[in-house]
């Protein structure tokens, strides 16, 4: 049985459990607390080297990176082909990867930096949050990233075709941690983000899996 570690605070994690729920994967599912066990001895020998979650064990073979595990499930389990299109249309199939690829070089660094300086440094690493100045670059830098994203999103409804596709998905799950860490409503500043981010939200596995992150619901409490 499929094996997978990590924690639903996590962005890239919530991408790996919306494939594994949506496509009704049968696993199990280990809680991982970031960063006492990705940084223990343990978890480095026994889960994955690099210390990271999402991980995931299959046909008995641990793989650790979202991006990879993500299109190992849908390549394996998608058999329609709606989150990620099978082989006979592998241009969609790029084009869905250069949104995961974007995301992971282009606005993951800008958004973790934010991530990191303003909230965690202080969490995980005993060190001590940025000045403010430094933070009103770092905002500056994800507010550049979200501009980007808006305008790629003029007169689409998703990122690539028709439906919603695991492209979506990934982004949606970096976007919505950002815009909770620096508490922008998209309705206000982003407008293309925010007529995407209303379908997206129609997708009842992501409402659940976001539900924390969301000011439209009780469940709004930050870790
Ligand atoms: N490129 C990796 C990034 C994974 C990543 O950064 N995971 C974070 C949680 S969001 C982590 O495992 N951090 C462990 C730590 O900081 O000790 C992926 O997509 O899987």
């Amino acid at each position: 049985m499929i094996k997978y570690w990590g924690t639903n605070g996590s962005q890239p994690c919530r991408s790996v459990v919306y494939c594994l729920r949506k496509l009704e994967i049968e696993h199990e599912a280990i809680e991982v607390t970031v960063p006492k066990d990705t940084r223990s001895e343990e978890f480095r020998r026994d889960v994955n080297p690099r210390g990271t979650i999402p991980t995931l064990e299959a046909e008995g073979v641990k793989c650790a990176e979202s991006a990879a595990i993500v299109r190992y499930l849908c390549t394996k389990y998608d058999e329609e082909g709606i989150l990620y299109p099978k082989e006979d249309d592998l241009i969609k199939r790029a084009q869905i990867d250069a949104w995961i690829d974007i995301c992971n070089t282009v606005y993951r660094p800008a958004f973790m930096n934010a991530h990191i300086g303003i909230e965690l440094n202080s969490k995980y690493n005993g060190k001590e949050l940025a000045s403010d100045e430094e933070q009103k670059h770092l905002v500056e830098d994800v507010c550049s990233k979200l501009e980007d994203f808006d305008s790629n999103l003029e007169d689409k409804k998703y990122l690539v075709g028709e439906t919603m596709t695991i492209a979506d998905v990934y982004l949606f799950n970096e976007v919505i941690s950002v815009l909770a860490l620096l508490k922008l409503d998209p309705s206000e500043q982003y407008k293309n983000i925010a007529s995407w981010w209303e379908l997206i939200l129609k997708d009842e596995i992501l409402q659940e899996l976001t539900a924390h992150l969301r000011t439209d619901t009780s469940e709004n409490v930050e870790d």
